[in-house]
């Protein structure tokens, strides 16, 4: 059954996530998986390693074994015409104006969005294509993206674009539904903000997980407070994943902050929205 926009925006504000099935048609996700394989073959900066995060399972160093396995292509908006097209689509534009537009009722933090502001591209955080490959990618503890991201109210929504298959075997997004809304306190993270797994509050919570798994051009939307985790990839093929975050025109990433060192891009208003 095709579910509406409506009540895949109601899912988004109630669960904290969406699967939007379908989100790009088939030439686009071929186009952009070309560029992302591309890119990753010939090695084209700014690249962050594994090696870089050290998540468990990633090399030690980049001089050790797989020193050189990429985690994320960087910039993806910078970095070729196409992935900025996909970034500012009209698809995406009217979504997320649609959800901002209608964020009033229900949300963790309402009245934070006004109808008939654009959705603003963030070209700092996310703005990659994710990738992880089997041999030397790393695992991703459950943790809310926002963390370490600086903004005017917690109200960025990322869509997460799949170019290939994603299942809990090759590493895809975990996700505890609800979690968007719940009011963690300091003491369930550890100091890397990771949300610990042993105490009894935090595994009820972890007990809730559901893995969609997503077919290429299918996305995921989800709020920056939603807590989400990622395995490593078991299968025999990198995995590849685009991934952008947005914020409504009324949010503003706090001055002198990371979040505010490169400029966000106004996605052009959709029509109808
Ligand atoms: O692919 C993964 O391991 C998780 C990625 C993720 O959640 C992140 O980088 O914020």
């Amino acid at each position: 059954m095709t579910m509406t926009q409506a009540s895949q925006i109601a899912l988004l504000r109630e669960q904290g996530f969406v699967v939007v099935r379908g989100f790009a048609d088939a030439a686009t996700v071929s186009a952009l998986r070309d560029i992302s394989l591309r890119h990753l073959e010939q090695a084209i900066e700014p690249i962050e390693y594994e090696a870089d995060l050290r998540y468990p399972g990633a090399p030690a160093s980049r001089q050790a074994a797989g020193g050189h396995t990429a985690r994320r292509l960087l910039d993806a908006y910078g970095r070729d015409p196409l992935f900025a097209q996909w970034a500012a689509s009209p698809r995406i534009a009217q979504w997320l104006a649609a959800y901002f537009g209608l964020a009033r009722p229900g949300l963790a933090r309402p009245g934070l969005a006004r109808p008939g502001l654009a959705p603003v591209l963030s070209t700092v955080h996310h703005n990659c294509v994710m990738t992880k490959h089997p041999a030397y990618g790393s695992l991703t503890g459950w943790h809310q993206d926002i963390r370490y991201w600086s903004f005017s109210a917690p109200e960025l929504v990322s869509c997460w674009l799949a170019l290939g298959r994603e299942t809990a075997e090759n590493g895809g997004l975990f996700f505890l539904p609800g979690s968007h809304a719940a009011g963690f306190g300091s003491e369930q993270f550890d100091q890397s903000k990771f949300f610990l797994p042993d105490p009894p509050a935090n595994r009820d919570w972890i007990a809730r997980a559901v893995c969609p798994t997503l077919e290429p051009g299918d996305a995921v939307f989800f709020h920056c407070l939603t807590l989400h985790a990622a395995q490593r990839n078991a299968s025999n093929a990198v995995k590849l994943s685009l991934v952008h975050t947005y914020y409504p025109g009324s949010v503003r990433p706090l001055p002198g902050s990371r979040s505010a060192s490169r400029p966000g891009v106004p996605l052009a208003p959709a029509q109808g929205a």
